[in-house]
């Protein structure tokens, strides 16, 4: 269906720091509650494929329906729409800060964990498309059905085609999609077109790009992506059956600025902005230390505030001239907050403790 392209993403990478085959939004640029498509990071295993729909279908299948089905792209697009406005980040966002803290003991050389994000893996967009749960009882979904296993048409990675299972409940979650339309575009080639999963609140592998066929299964389903990797791996978590550890399924809750890394600022008042973001429940509050985390603010909320989407914040600053740091705490309404430390995993998830965001002030 699609050769090797020359590059690994479609779009221009001049809103972005480039990681091999995937682009991180630079950080200064997230200061909208929507992140236009232009600027919102692409996570690739290989590279974009070119797809184009001559032959194209989607295909419905396993054991855990009763009647498969292949539905051309319009006919999708004829089924009831369902719109969710979420954010999207890769379970390795932060990465680097992570390392940062644990100063050398993340794998250099790991496949998927030495890909060192800083703050910007992360955006937020509005998606529409048909929820999963439509097309699984159009095929005749068998109640006996675990799982689903949607296939990226991504041929040369490893598995030929990227996956990533997910429980039963989770797919017939009315808000887990086939996304058709980003921020309402037609999906653009990075993001996945024809058609891409948005699974709210999970991490950003479960959104599988590209998909050409979902398959429903009454037994487990084993991939790199539940076994190997997307899974906390170190002393705190046993191996349990395939599975080198314990399986990462939701996001975590987080906050950081809307700066570049090292940020340069003039001395004086000024409005300094950033989100806030969990896939528990909607953001209650964010709070901001200047001094290292003994004392805190509240920063100003900006609506929207609601559940799976971020929620933006600011405060106004007057600092000196001088080198800085600024930290962020967020905090929902279930009452998740932001940890002060985040247990050894080896490649490196779903770091969010608090932590120092370096910025230099100038004088006038
Ligand atoms: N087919 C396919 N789907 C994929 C991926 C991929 O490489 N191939 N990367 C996943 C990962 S790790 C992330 S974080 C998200 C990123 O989505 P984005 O590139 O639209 O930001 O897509 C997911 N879906
Ligand atoms: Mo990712």
């Amino acid at each position: 269906m699609s050769e090797k392209p020359e590059n690994p993403w479609q779009k221009d990478p001049t809103p972005f720091i480039e990681h091999g085959e995937s682009l991180e939004t630079k950080p200064e640029l997230l200061t909208d509650f929507i992140t236009p498509n232009d600027h919102f990071f692409v996570c690739n295993e290989t590279y974009t494929p070119p797809i184009d729909l001559t032959g194209y279908t989607l295909k419905i299948g396993g054991d855990g329906v009763n009647k498969p089905i292949e539905l051309s792209y319009e006919a999708v697009l004829k089924l009831p729409s369902h719109t969710v406005i979420s954010y999207l980040e890769c379970a390795g966002n932060l990465r680097q800060r992570y390392e940062d803290i644990l100063n050398g003991q993340l794998p250099e050389d790991d496949e998927f964990g030495s890909l060192r994000w800083g703050i910007g893996g992360v955006g937020n967009a509005v998606w529409t498309g048909v929820s999963v749960r439509t097309l699984l009882e159009l095929a005749g979904l068998n109640p006996d059905a675990i799982v689903i296993n949607a296939k990226g048409l991504d041929a040369d990675s490893a598995e030929g085609g990227v996956s990533r299972p997910m429980p039963i409940d989770k797919a017939l979650d009315p808000d887990t999609i086939l996304a058709y339309h980003m921020n309402g575009d037609k999906l653009p080639p990075d993001h996945g077109y024809p058609f891409r999963l948005i699974v709210p609140g999970w991490i950003g592998t479960n959104s599988v790009k590209w998909v050409g066929e979902i398959v429903a299964a009454t037994e487990e389903i084993y991939v790199r992506r539940n076994t190997e990797h997307y899974v906390f791996i170190g002393p705190e978590w046993e191996p349990d059956g395939n599975v080198l550890g314990e399986l990462i399924t939701t996001q975590n809750i987080k906050s950081t600025l809307a700066l570049a890394w090292n940020a340069e600022l003039q001395a004086g008042k000024q409005i300094i902005k950033g989100n806030g973001r969990s896939p528990h429940a909607p953001i209650k509050k964010v709070e901001w230390s200047d001094d290292g985390g003994h004392s805190w603010q509240e920063a100003r909320l900006i609506p929207p505030i609601m559940k799976y989407a971020w929620t933006l914040f600011e405060f106004e600053w007057n600092p000196e001239a001088g080198n800085h740091t600024l930290m962020t705490r967020a905090t929902d309404e279930d009452g998740n907050t932001q940890p002060m430390e985040h247990p050894f995993n080896l490649e490196g998830y779903l770091f969010n403790m608090v932590f120092p965001h370096p910025v230099t002030v100038k004088s006038d």
